[in-house]
């Protein structure tokens, strides 16, 4: 059976070809891309959800960062798909996982675009951390690291020795969190249930929503706050140190008897 990308996705081959196009045209992109993985992998097998669940996210970074020379990295690499597909890949996606085909994750060997060769979980904060510390050792300050984690792996105890470092490292670094509530199974555990508490939590989003929307009315100017906040997120994108990975923890977050 013959699977063909939709409209715009065929016209893509490297993030290159998706930088030309406009944002208003990006939610086709994703939807072109979805149905692509599902075709595909209905007929040739593979992973099904990880992949479906990021494939905004993985436009989205395609289309922002300028990949490969930022350097992405994938937490596991189920979920690189919709990456693999807008990386060079499209045309053999369908020997995925077969004899002689291209890896189910991300591989170097394969694509100047994937970073890191994964397969086991919660290493993709270690592994843009060393890149980023290296790009500052050669200079490199323009160059963005950004690592995307899922809920599951963020539970491991290597995902939390590589926050450790960056947190007083100087390296640019910009960690993703995926928390789409779902491991292999649902996860389990107090990190997934503060993660729940803060973005189920009433008071919690009113105050973001309170905020965002008294950002909006704020006068745009140059010697408006609101252009303070802007040009500070801008810094971010551009290259600024994350100084703090982690917001600080609730006390009560690893106290086992804490409920909702
Ligand atoms: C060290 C290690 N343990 C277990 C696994 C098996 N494994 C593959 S995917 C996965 C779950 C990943 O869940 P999450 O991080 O939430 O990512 P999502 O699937 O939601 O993208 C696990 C445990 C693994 N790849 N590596």
């Amino acid at each position: 059976m013959e699977i063909t990308a939709g409209q715009l996705l065929s016209q893509i081959e490297y993030p290159s070809d998706l930088r030309k196009l406009s944002k208003e045209q990006l939610h086709q992109v994703c939807d072109e891309l979805r149905q692509f993985i599902i075709d595909t992998v209905s007929v040739h097998g593979g992973h099904f959800g990880a992949s479906l669940g990021v494939v905004e996210l993985t436009v989205a970074l395609h289309y922002a960062f300028n990949t490969p020379y930022d350097q992405l990295v994938w937490d596991v690499g189920h979920q690189a798909y919709g990456h693999k597909i807008l990386t060079g890949r499209k045309n053999v996606f369908h020997t995925n996982r077969k004899y002689k085909g291209i890896a189910g994750f991300p591989n170097r060997g394969e694509s100047e675009y994937d970073t890191f060769g994964v397969g086991h979980s919660s290493t993709s904060i270690g592994a843009a951390l060393g890149m980023a510390i290296a790009s500052a050792n050669k200079g490199e300050h323009d160059r963005q690291h950004i690592a995307v984690i899922g809920d599951g792996a963020m539970t491991a105890g290597m995902a939390f020795e590589a926050l450790n470092h960056a947190g007083v490292s100087n390296a640019n670094l910009l960690v993703i969190l995926n928390d789409n509530c779902m491991s292999i199974d649902p996860n389990v555990g107090a990190l997934k249930e503060y993660l729940t508490d803060i973005t189920t939590s009433h008071t919690y989003n009113k105050f973001r929503d309170d905020v965002w929307n008294l950002l909006g009315k704020l006068p745009v100017g140059k010697n408006s706050p609101r252009h303070g906040l802007q040009a500070r997120s801008q810094r971010q994108r551009h290259g600024d140190q994350i100084q703090q990975p982690l917001r600080k923890p609730e006390p009560s977050l690893f106290r086992a008897d804490r409920r909702a």
